[in-house]
C-alpha cells in the first residue's frame, strides 16, 4: 500500500487531541491545468465536473477535505484567460476572487507545456496581488512528461515566481496528491472546522446537478457550442418512494444551436439526460427522474439572473 491508498470512505477518525486546522485552498492556472481534477481527487470523489476541453469549470466550487486534524476547504475556480465576452470577465474575476480570499494559493501548471504566457500573465497578476498568501506551485500531469525534463522546469517557474513550496503530481493518478495533503494540512491556520466534518462540498445540490448535465452537454457537443448554453435546475421534488424529480432547462443562444443540442429525432439530448441521470443517482445514492427540456434565450449571457443561477457575480462582467 502507497501513501495514495487512503481509502476515502474510513469511518469518521475520533477528534484530534491537539488544535483544529481549517481554511481555504484556491485552486487557479490556465484552463485545463486539472483544477477541477485536484479537487475531486483530494476530496475523493466527483464534486466538479471535468472535460478535455478549456473552460469547463464557470464559478468557485468548494471540496471539502479531511486530514486528521485540519480540514482542508478546496476552492476551484474557472481557468484564467484573456476574456472576451461578459461570461467570460465574470468567470475569470470569480477565480481571482478564490485566490484574494484564500489561506493557501496553489498555482496549477502543466508540465508538458511549462511556463506559458498564459501562466506568465497569471503570475505577474499574482505578485499585484501580494499580501503574504502562501502560493504553491503545483506542476500537474507528470504522467505526460520524462521525469529528468521536471527538475529544469520547477527551477524555471520558481525563478518566475518566489513560490513557497513546490509539488510535481498527476491529480489524475494521484501521485503526489499525499505529500501535498500533507503540507496543506500543516499549513493552514488553527481554526474551528468550517463545516461538519462528512460534508464533502458546499454547493447547492441543484447545482451540482445542473453542472452535471452541463458536463454531459460539453463532452457531446462541439465548437462553441458547449460555451454558449447554460443549465438550470427549474424544479426538484422529493418522492415518496425516495426518488427525485428534476427538471432541467438547458438554454441556448441561438436557434440554431436547438436543434444540434436536441439531436436527430432527439436523440442527442435523451444521451445526455441519461448519463446525467445516471451520474447523479450515483452521487446521491438514490434513484432520479431527469426531465430536460432546451429553450432558445437568446440573450442569456446578459441576463443577471443566468449569472446568479451558477455562482457567478453579473455586474464582474461589465466591460
Ligand atoms: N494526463 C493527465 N491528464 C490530466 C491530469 N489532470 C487532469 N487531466 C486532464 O486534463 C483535462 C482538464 O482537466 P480539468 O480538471 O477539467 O481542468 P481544469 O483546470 O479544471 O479546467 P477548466 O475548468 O477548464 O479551467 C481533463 O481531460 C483531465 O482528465 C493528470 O494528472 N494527467
Ligand atoms: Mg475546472
Amino acid at each position: 500500500m502507497t501513501d495514495d491508498d487512503i481509502a476515502p470512505d474510513q469511518p469518521p477518525a475520533a477528534l484530534p487531541d491537539g488544535p483544529t486546522r481549517a481554511g481555504f485552498v484556491a485552486l487557479i492556472g490556465e484552463p485545463n491545468a486539472g483544477k477541477s481534477t485536484l479537487l475531486n481527487q483530494m476530496v475523493g470523489a466527483k464534486v466538479s465536473i471535468v472535460t478535455h476541453k478549456v473552460q469547463t469549470t464557470r464559478a468557485r466550487i468548494r471540496g471539502i477535505a479531511m486530514h486528521g486534524p485540519a480540514q482542508i476547504v478546496f476552492v476551484d475556480t474557472p481557468g484564467i484567460f484573456r476574456p472576451r465576452r461578459r461570461l467570460d470577465r465574470s468567470m475569470v474575476a470569480a477565480a481571482w476572487g478564490g485566490a484574494s480570499d484564500a489561506d493557501i494559493v496553489l498555482v496549477l501548471v502543466e508540465a508538458h507545456r511549462g511556463l506559458t504566457d498564459g501562466t506568465q500573465a497569471i503570475l505577474d497578476q499574482l505578485v499585484d496581488l501580494g499580501k503574504g498568501t502562501p502560493v504553491a506551485l503545483i506542476i500537474n500531469k507528470i504522467d505526460r512528461v520524462k521525469a529528468e525534463t521536471l527538475l529544469a522546469l520547477s527551477q524555471q517557474l520558481n525563478e518566475a515566481y518566489p513560490f513557497t513550496e513546490t509539488f510535481m503530481i498527476s491529480a489524475m493518478r494521484g501521485h503526489g496528491c499525499q505529500q501535498l495533503r500533507g503540507w496543506l494540512a500543516r499549513s493552514l491556520p488553527e481554526s474551528p472546522w468550517l463545516y461538519p466534518e462528512d460534508q464533502i462540498a458546499d454547493l447547492p445540490m441543484r447545482m451540482i446537478a445542473a453542472e452535471i448535465t452541463r458536463e454531459k452537454l460539453t463532452l457531446r457537443l462541439h465548437e462553441e457550442i458547449p460555451y454558449q448554453l447554460t443549465v438550470e435546475t427549474e424544479a426538484w421534488e422529493e418522492k415518496d418512494d425516495g426518488s427525485a424529480r428534476v427538471e432541467q432547462v438547458v438554454y441556448v443562444a441561438r436557434q440554431g444551436h436547438k436543434g444540434i443540442v436536441l439531436g436527430r429525432g432527439g436523440e442527442t439530448i435523451k444521451a445526455v439526460g441519461q448519463a446525467a441521470r445516471v451520474e447523479l443517482e450515483e452521487f446521491m445514492g438514490r434513484r432520479v427522474h431527469l426531465f430536460l427540456q432546451v429553450r432558445v434565450r437568446e440573450n442569456w449571457e446578459n441576463e443577471a439572473e443566468r449569472y446568479d443561477e451558477i455562482g457567478l457575480n453579473f455586474r464582474d462582467g461589465d466591460g
